[in-house]
């Protein structure tokens, strides 16, 4: 069979700007002043709210740190977000919900310590493999690992123990089990006494879910439940780490809140070894929201409805930062469609591919006045600009820091010089802070940024560049240059005087919601989506290369429901959600269910998988339902043939 390769994308190395309708090369100086321009038009007609940012999860914390600090100071409104908005917003929203904080909560030395290690929702082996490494030292050490995904993924294969529930049946597994938990006396009494509260209306809210009703509901077999219930809540470091098959629903904070009440219920938080660590997505996804490139926290995690914080920070800035949270990414891209938002400036984002239900994405960045777009690549976003900048990047051409999962700020090194005609994006910002008249933004160095950092969020305030490369990095909070915290969170829950264990940590009550996108006759199959080793989110970086790890998008499908549709391994097939259809060739896995499909979403220019999937998001968070859209596969009817995989047929 033929397939057709995306090509591979080539560095961006001269601004681009729009005129009569194409994209045409320009110089920096014309590049720069279309795009201050365009922002001081649209801000003069409508205010600083028609401004939306996204901002870059792989750019540095100071890259970061300077384009909400742009948001706010130069343009005036905190409408800033990322794309923590598509993965862990809603690990962030539950942890912070329950203990102020939304960071993972212990390290990755304490996992290789741990006795076990639930991973939930997470395919740690290919998405994590660095984290996967300290997972698998803690079972040569004869730690148990259990898996807790629909399919059979590489990360399973590796567990004493896989439970496969149905996709979107998180809660009534993780109620089971705690309901188990308590049943059988294993909780932590003496724990929850003294650092929780809610715990009757909890236990209340768990009876129902028996482990008969949840293997029913599950379709886990309730031996497993039971095995998991006992094994998490007799460990004395029991772990436990989920990622998006957890977030990734339209109630995904629920979904982390109910793992949390499972580490309550035992107290394995706020202790060495012991921990609630969601595994972040991007490079410094963590960094981004940590320097406040989020709608509702400057940096250092402080509440923007604070009048002490927003005043701190307006002393240092010269700035009014406006009283009010800004619009999260979902949110701004609504703020679009009803043109309330007009003017945008991507960093480092590709949202035409990325964001759930691609072609309106599309339409609402479309109908924008003004877009720029400061990318590596010329991709399908920067396709749609008025302004294009070339960007270094981050990882390898600049200087900077980064902060991981277990919350440690690494330094980065400048180890090639950017191409000839990129720039630095903290230079871009500056620039274009000139041209909208803040003379004062003139940056020279990332250490400069970072120190003026310190200087506002308490809880990177000791972290020097020279502490951070004398030892290797440095956890936060770190609140002076001669002192190291703990590498856990919320110790305090265990302390002895009420005065030092602060506000006790709620359990929450939360009640099952299936997937949105139903199955119906029309739709009788369930989509799942995520990422495989060998490729890269929406492809931009990992595209148009051959390798023998590497086959394409597919449809996955177990063998069983291949015979049921009639097609084989390899056959072409469309398949159709309640937003359009594509085109793409089977591949049977057995790590599948029946009536369970899987695609990637890293093949867009071949095969656009968000053209089909469901923007229903989390109320909470503003997540999308990536993991769960309604789908209907088929024979390629007459008259269709390859070449239409690129075209999204309307149903
Ligand atoms: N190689 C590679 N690594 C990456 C990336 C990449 O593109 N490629 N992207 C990075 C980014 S941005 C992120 S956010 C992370 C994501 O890392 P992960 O979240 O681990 O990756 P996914 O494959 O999206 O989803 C994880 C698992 O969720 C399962 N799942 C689906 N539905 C459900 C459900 O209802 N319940 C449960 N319990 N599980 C379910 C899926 O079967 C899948 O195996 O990876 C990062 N690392
Ligand atoms: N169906 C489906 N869709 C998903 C998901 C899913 O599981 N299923 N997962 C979602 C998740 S978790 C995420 S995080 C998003 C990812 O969504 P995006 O962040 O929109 O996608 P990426 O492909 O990671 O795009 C990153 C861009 O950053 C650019 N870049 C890299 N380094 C630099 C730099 O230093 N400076 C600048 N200026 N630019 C740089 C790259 O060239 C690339 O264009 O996708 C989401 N979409
Ligand atoms: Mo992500």
């Amino acid at each position: 069979m033929r397939r057709r390769k995306s090509e591979p994308y080539v560095r961006l190395v001269e601004p681009l700007v729009r005129e009569h309708g194409v994209l045409r090369p320009a110089g920096w100086e014309e590049a720069l002043e279309r795009a201050a321009e365009g922002f001081r038009r649209n801000v003069a007609a409508k205010g600083p709210d028609a401004f939306g940012m996204f901002s870059c999860a792989r750019a540095t914390n100071e890259m970061n740190y300077v384009a909400q600090k742009f948001t706010r100071a130069v343009i005036g409104t905190n409408n800033v977000d990322s794309c923590n908005r598509t993965c862990h917003a809603p690990s962030v929203a539950g942890l912070a919900r329950v203990f102020d904080s939304g960071g993972g909560t212990s390290s990755y030395r304490e996992i290789e310590d741990a006795d076990v290690v639930v991973l939930w929702g997470s395919n740690a082996r290919e998405a994590h493999p660095i984290f996967f490494q300290h997972v698998l030292k803690a079972v040569h050490k004869g730690a148990k690992l259990f898996v807790v995904d629909p399919r059979k993924t590489s990360t399973a294969k590796w567990g004493h123990r896989w439970l496969q529930l149905h996709v979107g049946t998180d809660i009534p597994l993780a109620h089971a089990v705690a309901r188990e938990i308590i049943h059988s006396g294993l909780a932590n009494e003496a724990f929850i006494e003294r650092a929780t509260e809610g715990f009757a209306e909890f236990k209340a809210s768990v009876e129902p879910w028996t482990l008969e009703v949840a293997e029913e509901v599950t379709g886990v077999p309730k031996e497993l439940i039971r095995e998991l219930a006992h094994a998490y809540a007799r460990a004395d470091r029991g772990q436990m780490s989920w990622t998006l098959g957890i977030t990734e629903h339209h109630n995904g904070t629920n979904n982390v809140l109910s793992l949390i009440n499972l580490a309550l219920l035992c107290g394995h938080v706020g202790r060495y070894g012991a921990g609630l660590n969601p595994l972040r997505g991007q490079n410094n996804v963590q960094g981004g929201g940590d320097m406040g490139a989020i709608p509702d926290r400057l940096p250092g995690f402080q509440d923007i409805l604070s009048p002490e914080v927003r005043a701190k920070y307006d002393a240092l800035w010269g700035s009014t930062i406006p009283p009010y949270k800004g619009q999260n990414l979902t949110q701004m891209l609504e703020a679009m469609e009803r043109g309330d938002m007009t003017c945008v400036y991507i960093i480092g984002e590709n949202p035409v591919q990325s964001e759930a239900d691609s072609e309106h994405t599309r339409k609402r960045l479309s109908n924008l006045d003004h877009v720029v777009v400061q990318d590596i690549f010329l991709t399908k976003t920067a396709q749609l600009a008025d302004v294009v900048l070339p960007a270094s990047a981050a990882w390898c051409e600049t200087d900077g820091t980064f902060t991981n999962s277990e919350r440690r700020v690494q330094r980065v090194r400048k180890a090639l010089e950017a191409p000839e005609g990129a720039r630095d994006d903290i230079a871009i910002l500056c620039d274009l802070a000139r041209r909208l008249g803040h003379d004062e933004w003139d940056y020279t160095s990332a250490e400069q940024v970072w120190d003026e950092l310190r200087q506002l969020s308490p809880m990177h305030a000791g972290m020097t560049y020279q502490r951070l490369a004398d030892l290797g990095g440095i956890q936060w909070p770190c609140y002076s240059e001669d002192t190291i915290e703990p590498s856990f969170l919320h110790g305090r829950l265990w302390e002895e005087d009420p005065a030092k264990r602060g506000r006790p940590a709620p359990f929450s009550v939360l009640d099952h919601s299936p997937p949105v996108d139903l199955l119906s006759d029309e739709f009788p199959l369930r989509l799942t989506t995520g990422r495989r080793l060998d490729s890269y989110n929406t492809g931009v970086q990992s595209s148009g290369f051959e390798s023998p790890l590497r086959r394409g998008e597919t449809l996955d499908l177990c063998q069983e429901d291949a015979e049921l549709l009639g097609v084989r391994q390899d056959e072409l097939v469309q398949i159709s959600s309640r937003r359009g259809a594509i085109v793409a060739p089977v591949r049977i896995d057995d790590g599948l269910r029946p009536g369970l499909a899987f695609m990637t979403f890293h093949f867009p220019d071949e095969i656009d998988v968000n053209s089909i999937t469901i923007e229903a998001t989390c109320p909470i968070a503003g997540t999308a339902e990536y993991k769960a859209s309604a789908i209907r596969v088929e024979k390629l009817p007459p008259g269709i043939t390859e070449d239409d995989r690129f075209t999204v047929v309307p149903v």
